[in-house]
């Protein structure tokens, strides 16, 4: 059955709605950024750079970095934009755009996250690598999918007790990264950790500037919880939205964290841009080795 103009909406030019790509545009590798800046950032170590586009804050471009095919996207900010984002990066390669039916052979993307993010743990030092292996949401993304069989249900239940979990926010859910790619990552410069995407960056993180948060100690009893030796170890906005819809479309995904901030010591990097160069090169290196 035909999948209605309403929901899968294609351009004039037959590109997916939002990231105005076609699918000869992408690769099988994919790099997601938050900040539309950091595409160039990063596309400036590959060999060449064959198509590039942009629209809103989807900006995307995609090269060769070593004689590999790399797709680099920007998501914006937010759980939000990674639905729009795996959604139609998943159509690109899944559905016919032009008979609008789900391809018989499903592909399956590996997709790297590299982003910032805050330690709320005193260990984990600012310049630090770290790779997620765990996240949990306190976005309600995952929620509206059928995602019963992919969330890891002891953690969360672990979790909302440990921290009196408020009843009226939207339930934490706890995903996994794919192990293969977090293997394919790691060395002696990363640490691995259980990632919290939060869905703001003030109050939803414990920042307060003129407003009162409902709890004070959120990130405390984030930090002190540690159910199965898995403390969580650091705050973002995006890494379980990609973890959930990753593991639903059946694409591999792996997010890879510059710690730029640790909320326990109130430190904050001296040189943010150049933690994020360096795990920019980390990153494309380890793809191809
Ligand atoms: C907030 O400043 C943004 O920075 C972090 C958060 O996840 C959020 O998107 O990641 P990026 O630097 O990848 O955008």
């Amino acid at each position: 059955m035909a999948i209605k103009e309403s929901e899968l909406i294609l351009n004039p030019d037959g590109s997916v709605y939002h990231l105005n790509l076609k699918p000869e545009h992408i690769a099988d590798t994919i790099i997601t950024v938050g900040d539309p800046d950091r595409v160039s950032n990063v596309t400036q170590y590959f060999d060449s750079v064959d198509f590039k586009t942009h629209k809103r804050e989807f900006h995307t471009q995609t090269g060769t970095f070593k004689g590999k095919k790399i797709t680099v996207i920007s998501t914006g900010i937010g759980t939000d934009n990674i639905d729009i984002v795996f959604n139609e990066l998943d159509a690109l390669i899944n559905i016919d755009l032009s008979t609008r039916t789900i391809n018989k052979t499903l592909k399956s993307l590996d997709i790297i996250r590299i982003g910032t993010s805050g330690s709320i743990q005193k260990n984990i030092p600012i310049d630090a690598f770290l790779i997620s292996e765990k996240a949990v949401g306190f976005d309600s993304l995952l929620h509206f999918y059928d995602s019963k069989s992919i969330q890891d249900f002891n953690t969360s239940e672990a979790l909302v007790k440990h921290t009196q979990w408020f009843s009226s926010k939207s339930k934490p859910y706890v995903v996994d990264a794919d192990r293969t790619l977090v293997s394919k990552m790691q060395s002696n410069k990363t640490v691995t950790g259980f990632t919290a995407t939060n869905v703001g960056f003030y109050g939803p993180q414990g920042r307060i500037l003129r407003l009162p948060i409902q709890d004070n100690d959120l990130n405390d009893k984030l930090a002190s919880f540690d159910y199965a030796n898995q403390p969580i170890t650091n705050l973002e906005m995006e890494t379980a939205g990609i973890y959930g819809l990753s593991k639903l479309l059946g694409h591999r995904a792996v997010s890879m964290n510059a710690i730029i901030a640790n909320r326990a010591t109130g430190e904050f990097s001296k040189n943010p841009k150049q933690i994020v160069d360096d795990l920019i090169q980390y990153t494309l290196n380890k793809i191809v080795e």
